[in-house]
């Protein structure tokens, strides 16, 4: 029997209940906040010397020559030869829409003229190299791969490097054969807080980038924070977590198997159904307790489930919406009759899943948007990965000399009233300038 906690919006401490299940610790403790300073520092100081070193130690390999590093391009085009083809060709099509909704995103530089000549806009252009994190062993997602790195290349970004740990000398074929669909350009087989380093700061092997984006475990994590200034990160993600709105008439078995979806992420991940229907929730408890057996990975949904998930009566859909809006969770299942409808009133969601047939595991892997989301409530803030990530906006400022002069006079009283005398001049020249040739005319 798996327990799972059951909950009701009329309960009056149903909000403090709440609030201590949604609890996520995102800080680091001490020893692991010394470990990987300890690391970066090395890495900066020593650069491949300390980098094969960690490698070796962390990943149980015995590399000699920093080039066995590199994960040769050959190998990553056997990983497509080799692939099975019904793979390759999901592997494929899911580039192809993941391609295809991230074109979308696409932002354009502008400008506009003012009656005086003076142009202002905004220049687009994608950074110029990022690094890709992919995690080693039993979370190494190819999907995830694709994910990351088709954004950036929609972007433009010149260069992708991707790392990847490869403990015990272990590669996942699958996650080299996403790295190829997606044109990623070099691959290394490093991970942990060495490899976040080594992208941050650069060493004679490995190019320094401008962004390290991608999931991993708390030291890749931790070391991100510590970088980042030095160089951009995409977020510190938390565990995954989804949240379903039902009214009732779905089919339990799917509603279970979806927030199993979830929970067989890890044991921290965070599955919660609401709905009105307090006959549905016996339902769908009953349909977890029957297909928690079936589950490969059992052990991991019953921890998680049993610790961070929960059943919770509403007294209606839109009372479930304004809790789905307090936890502002990853991923949002509407699954009711009319989700156009109640998709109005969410406002916080990483992505939103309408209607009884969208299930969360296809936008996992291949409806097109992206499966990497804001997480542990930042969702009321924060925005999927996307191409917006990958690009940059610079201002365009062209004065006219006619804006120049008008301009020059409102700039000169401002920096006149901050005390900044070399502004107030170096604006004043223009206006000077611009009233003498004025006088020629
Ligand atoms: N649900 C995960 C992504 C993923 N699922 C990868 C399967 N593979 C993001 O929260
Ligand atoms: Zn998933």
């Amino acid at each position: 029997m798996l327990s799972i906690s059951r909950l009701n919006t009329t309960d009056n401490t149903f909000w403090s209940q709440l609030n201590t299940l949604l609890a996520w610790e995102t800080v680091s403790d001490g020893v692991v906040i010394q470990t990987v300073r300890d690391i970066i520092h090395d890495v900066r100081l020593r650069g491949d010397v300390a980098l094969v070193e960690y490698t070796n130690r962390f990943d149980r390999r015995a590399i000699q020559h920093i080039e066995d590093l590199r994960v040769p391009d050959i190998r990553l085009q056997q990983s497509l030869t080799t692939l099975e083809k019904n793979q390759r060709k999901a592997l494929e099509k899911a580039a192809e829409r993941i391609r295809a909704y991230h074109q979308r995103q696409l932002q354009d530089s502008w400008h506009y003229t003012e009656p005086d000549g003076t142009v202002l806009g905004q220049q687009i252009t994608p950074l110029e190299r990022v690094g890709i994190y992919v995690p080693g062993g039993k979370a190494a997602y190819p999907s995830s791969v694709l994910m990351n790195a088709l954004p950036a290349k929609v972007a433009g970004v010149k260069e992708i490097i991707m790392v990847v740990p490869t403990p015990d000398n272990i590669m996942n074929n699958m996650v080299l054969a996403a790295a190829a669909i997606a044109g990623v350009d070099r691959v290394y087989s490093i991970g942990g807080a060495q490899a976040v380093a080594a992208l941050a700061y650069g060493t004679m092997t490995i190019p320094k980038v401008d962004k390290i984006v991608g999931p991993g475990n708390i030291y890749v994590a931790t070391a991100k924070s510590m970088v980042f200034g030095t160089v951009g990160i995409d977020m510190i993600a938390g565990p995954s977590e989804i949240l379903i709105i039902c009214d009732g008439q779905t089919d339990p078995d799917w509603i279970a198997m979806d927030l199993f979806s979830q929970a067989e992420h890890d044991e921290q991940a965070q599955s919660i159904l609401l709905s009105p229907d307090a006959a549905f929730l016996d339902a769908v408890q009953d349909s977890m307790n029957n297909l928690l057996a079936q589950m490969p990975r059992a052990d991991i949904i019953r921890t998680s489930i049993q610790n961070r998930g929960a059943l919770i009566q509403v007294k209606d859909l839109a009372e479930a919406a304004e809790v789905a809006n307090f936890v502002a969770p990853e991923h949002l299942e509407l699954s009711v009759a009319e989700p156009q409808e109640l998709v109005k009133k969410i406002r916080h969601a990483g992505a939103i899943f309408m209607g009884r047939y969208t299930a969360e595991a296809l936008g996992d892997y291949c409806a097109g948007p992206n499966h990497v989301l804001p997480t542990s409530r930042t969702a009321r803030f924060s925005s999927p990965l996307g191409v917006y990530d990958f690009q940059k906006r610079s201002s365009i400022i062209f004065c006219s000399e006619e804006g120049a002069h008008k301009l020059g006079q409102i700039a000169t009283t401002l920096a006149q009233g901050e005390g900044l005398t070399a502004h107030a001049r170096s604006a004043e020249y223009r206006v000077l300038q611009g009233m003498l040739e004025g006088m020629d005319k």
